[in-house]
């Protein structure tokens, strides 16, 4: 069930819905994200160089709110808000002498100066989209000077590397573009969520980088009256090791496992009663129909997924899935 009109909370739609969703939720839109084939859609999207899997072509998600959302801008960026929350996006060119690593504390310094200008402090939620993510650029990984240049940011922000301060979030690879972010910001702080069969992302070992990434395994929120649990992209990572390097089912085995050990922490979860949207993002095309099989015999027909072609950000990783969870909080 796709949420009501009136409800906080999201929809991946294709092309021909989009725009009537869109109408009926008029002035209550914070932000639109197209995936895949460009095309004309109301309220300006965020575009991202993705290929959507399955033969839609184009995916539009859509983030509403249930109360009257108003436009927001500073320093470039652009977004809205409820009053509770806001929603914003940004795109850096990469020019010639810019490293990624460069860009990103940009972006990041950028997103800080953005929400705590507009005074929602707490970062819930980000999505990274880069081309070239697993390329080299002088010598290190481009996610990997990625990791670098947002870690620089939040240490100048004064923001603590820990629970209280790291979001959820995703990094994938697109095919082409700028460094495009989008995210969700909170005047109250949320709760992040670890998983205990992982380390907790920004206590990685040098290993994977000489900064590490920085976010939470989920973060959970009252959004308009809904209970909402926002999962990061999740992979075959277990402790902070990819596990079954070259077999995509094995790797949509574990992954699949560790969303379902992240959700029974959830103390309203009910699988009956909530709803779940999922994108997931697959290295290789063709394990598109064996990871589509697996993902709704987790979850079922009745939850809402989106299938996108694009590279993970370690180079072993043959699949991720983020997905966003909400149900009545009353
Ligand atoms: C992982 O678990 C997989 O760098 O922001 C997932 C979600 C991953 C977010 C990020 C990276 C990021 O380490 C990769």
């Amino acid at each position: 069930m796709r949420n009501d009109n009136k409800q906080f909370g999201l929809a991946y739609l294709g092309l021909s819905e989009a725009g009537d969703y869109l109408a009926q939720h008029d002035g209550r839109v914070l932000g639109v994200v197209g995936f895949g084939h460009r095309a004309t859609v109301a309220h300006t999207p965020v575009w991202v160089d993705i290929p959507v899997l399955g033969g839609l072509g184009t995916s539009v998600e859509v983030w509403t709110s249930n109360a009257p959302v108003e436009p927001l801008a500073y320093q470039g960026l652009v977004g809205a808000s409820d009053g509770n929350v806001l929603f914003a996006s940004l795109s850096l060119e990469q020019r010639a002498g810019e490293t990624l690593e460069m860009l990103a504390t940009q972006a990041y310094t950028g997103i800080f100066d953005f929400i705590d200008h507009h005074d929602y402090p707490n970062l819930l939620r980000v999505w990274h989209y880069f081309p070239k993510i697993n390329d080299d650029e002088n010598g290190l990984e481009r996610y990997r000077g990625f990791n670098i240049g947002r870690h620089t940011a939040f240490v100048a922000s004064g923001r603590g590397i820990g629970a209280e301060n790291v979001p959820a979030a995703s990094a994938l690879g697109s095919d082409s573009g700028a460094l495009t972010i989008y995210f969700i910001a909170g005047k109250q702080p949320g709760k992040a969520l670890e998983n205990p069969r992982q380390i907790s992302a920004y206590r990685y070992p040098k290993l994977f980088g000489p900064r590490s990434p920085i976010f939470a395994r989920a973060m959970s929120a009252t959004l308009g009256g809904q209970y909402c649990c926002l999962v990061s992209g999740t992979a075959s990572i277990v402790g902070y090791e990819t596990l079954h390097r070259g077999d995509a089912e094995k790797q949509a085995a574990e992954t699949l496992l560790n969303i379902r050990i992240l959700l029974q922490q959830i103390p309203h979860y009910n699988a009956a009663q909530g709803h779940m949207s999922l994108k997931v993002y697959l290295r290789h095309a063709g394990d598109l129909d064996m990871v589509r099989s697996k993902v709704q015999a987790e979850f079922g027909m009745a939850c809402e997924a989106v299938y996108l072609h694009s590279n993970i950000c370690r180079s072993d990783l043959l699949l991720e899935i983020e997905g966003a969870y909400f149900i009545d909080a009353r």
